[in-house]
């Protein structure tokens, strides 16, 4: 079997300790500290509740020992797929205290991923928003997980909060994030408390929030950048609140913001885009809002340098990945650094390598591939003993799949990516997962998935196919795709068919050439 996770190597374990970075502390001890000094401040609030720091914890633990009563026990994994919710936050801490350890799954799942998810972690329970589409899905999982539950389920659950077993310590995993992969299927990401909690630190104190910080959180919750950087766990690390926005629509959004007095939000570029032209549209400007934070796919420079004129907030840049190293652009930096670059690493134990093909450094400027190790980022995938022979050096640094160039000012630009992923507007698609759904249609004898450019998205999703039928339509294959019960944002935005692939001279797919080729 293979091993389910990759500690650091003891040297870095203890230096990360010594040095202070990872403190021993857990989510539990975070949600215990805050609670002691500040009881009755707000902690989340979405649509229909508010909940205090202390609410937060005395639900946690009511739902923590009604899941313990239910038989989830430490070290179990739940493979739970969340909304913007306080019911989220009360059933991630609920977790964090029994230990049991949620893969964050997203809304935008559907039954191949979900399904994979619970096999491959041998998962102790699937908790689900509830609902049509995901009682669908929880029915076509059924056996996958060993129990199946609704948040309206776990919400009503309790049991006795004195009878609950110690809690976990801050070596153990709290949470696996997904990977948006490269490859047949998505990958799991396990964080500690240590590293992951350290990462949120890290994050809260680089965009300096404070207990008067209103976080806004619009993108999907479960997703490393809301969630961590410093996003929900950033906010109550430093003791603010955070406001759930069900949807990140501008109307819901706005009203929010105005509402709450949210001082501080984060979006993806084509999110971002989507704001400005409607605030833009209705002239609306927020009054409190300080800081959007942009990040997840390239944000146009000139795009970047209207946000202050148009919501009259500051912009941050933030660099990241779910496997850990996150870069942020500063408040201090100048004009050129925030709106042309996408930071520099969080921790000062972030170390970083610009390489070429043979894994030698560039010079200082030039374009590479990034290479990362440190305090916060994962040394192997759960379970991906195979994988991780190449996606590690054999000195732990993880191989991110970006070319970056470094400047002057130390800070990182994002030229391109090697991995064969898509980015459609900050969801990550793995074309060779894509592929094999689309090569096991009967008429398809070859796939392709590439990335073309896209005003609104950065780039949509082009599904390049051979086909034995000249019947065959764009549509007709892009339904395949959906039906197969893969989460919708992968299907293809555009389908395209050819006699023949290219192949380069190794005799793989020539992808540059087929986006060449293939450009509007
Ligand atoms: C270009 N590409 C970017 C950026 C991520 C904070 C912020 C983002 C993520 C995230 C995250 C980019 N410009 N500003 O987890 O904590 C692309 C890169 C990267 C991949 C990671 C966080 N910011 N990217 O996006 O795991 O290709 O994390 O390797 O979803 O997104 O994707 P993901």
């Amino acid at each position: 079997m293979d091993a389910p996770f990759t500690p650091w190597p003891d040297e870095f374990a203890d230096r990360y300790r010594k040095d202070g970075y990872w403190s021993g502390l857990t989510f539990v001890d975070l949600l215990d500290q805050r609670v002691a000094s500040q009881p009755d401040q707000v902690a989340a609030v979405d649509s229909i509740r508010t909940l205090t720091y202390a609410q937060l914890r005395e639900n946690a633990l009511l739902v923590a020992s009604g899941l313990y009563e239910n038989g989830l026990r430490r070290g179990d994994i739940a493979v739970v797929q969340a909304q913007n919710t306080c019911q989220y936050l009360i059933l991630m801490f609920a977790l964090f205290r029994l230990g049991v350890v949620p893969v964050c799954a997203l809304p935008a799942h559907r039954k191949v991923e979900i399904g994979y998810f619970c096999r491959h972690t041998a998962a102790a329970a699937y908790i689900h928003p509830g609902g049509g589409e995901y009682e669908h899905i929880a029915r076509e999982v059924g056996n996958d997980a060993a129990q199946i539950f609704t948040m309206t389920d776990v919400m009503a659950m309790s049991g006795d909060p004195t009878s609950l077993p110690e809690p976990p310590t801050a070596s153990e995993l709290a949470l696996m994030q997904l990977s948006g992969g490269s490859t047949g299927v998505p990958k799991l990401i396990p964080r500690t408390h240590d590293d992951y909690l350290y990462s949120v630190r890290a994050a809260a104190e680089v965009c300096e929030l404070d207990s008067e910080t209103v976080f806004l959180c619009a993108l999907p919750t479960a997703h490393n950048f809301p969630l961590s950087s410093p996003g929900v766990l950033g906010a109550l690390y430093a003791g603010a609140q955070v406001v759930y926005a069900e949807d990140p629509s501008p109307e819901t959004v706005f009203d929010l913001i105005d509402r709450h007095r949210v001082t501080f939000t984060s979006a993806v570029p084509a999110l971002a885009n989507m704001w400005m032209d409607a605030a833009q549209a209705r002239g609306w400007m927020p009054e409190f809002l300080q800081t959007l934070q942009v990040g997840g796919a390239v944000f146009d420079s000139e795009r970047a340098r209207e946000v202050p004129k148009i919501l009259g907030a500051g912009l941050q840049q933030v660099f990241g990945m779910a496997e850990g190293l996150v870069c942020y652009t500063r408040f201090s930096d100048t004009d050129e650094v925030i709106y042309r670059t996408q930071g520099r690493p969080a921790s000062p134990a972030d170390e970083i390598r610009i390489v070429d093909e043979t894994d030698q450094p560039v010079a200082l400027g030039e374009p590479g591939h990034l290479l990362t190790r440190g305090p916060y980022t994962i040394r192997g995938y759960y379970r991906a003993d195979d994988h991780n022979a190449t996606a590690f050096t054999t000195d732990g640094f993880y191989r991110t799949g970006d070319i970056v160039r470094q400047n002057a000012s130390g800070n990182l630009v994002v030229c391109g990516r090697a991995k064969d992923q898509v980015n459609r507007g900050g969801e990550k698609i793995s074309a060779p997962e894509v592929e094999q759904w689309l090569r096991s249609h009967p008429d398809i004898v070859d796939a392709a998935v590439i990335g073309l450019p896209d005003d609104r998205l950065g780039q949509r999703s082009c599904a390049v196919c051979v086909t034995t039928n000249p019947d065959l339509t764009a549509k007709a294959v892009r339904a395949f795709v959906r039906h197969s019960g893969l989460a919708h944002y992968k299907i293809p935005d555009l389908v395209r068919f050819l006699p023949e692939l290219p192949h380069t001279a190794i005799g793989k797919i020539d992808k540059k050439l087929l986006r060449e080729e293939m450009r509007p």
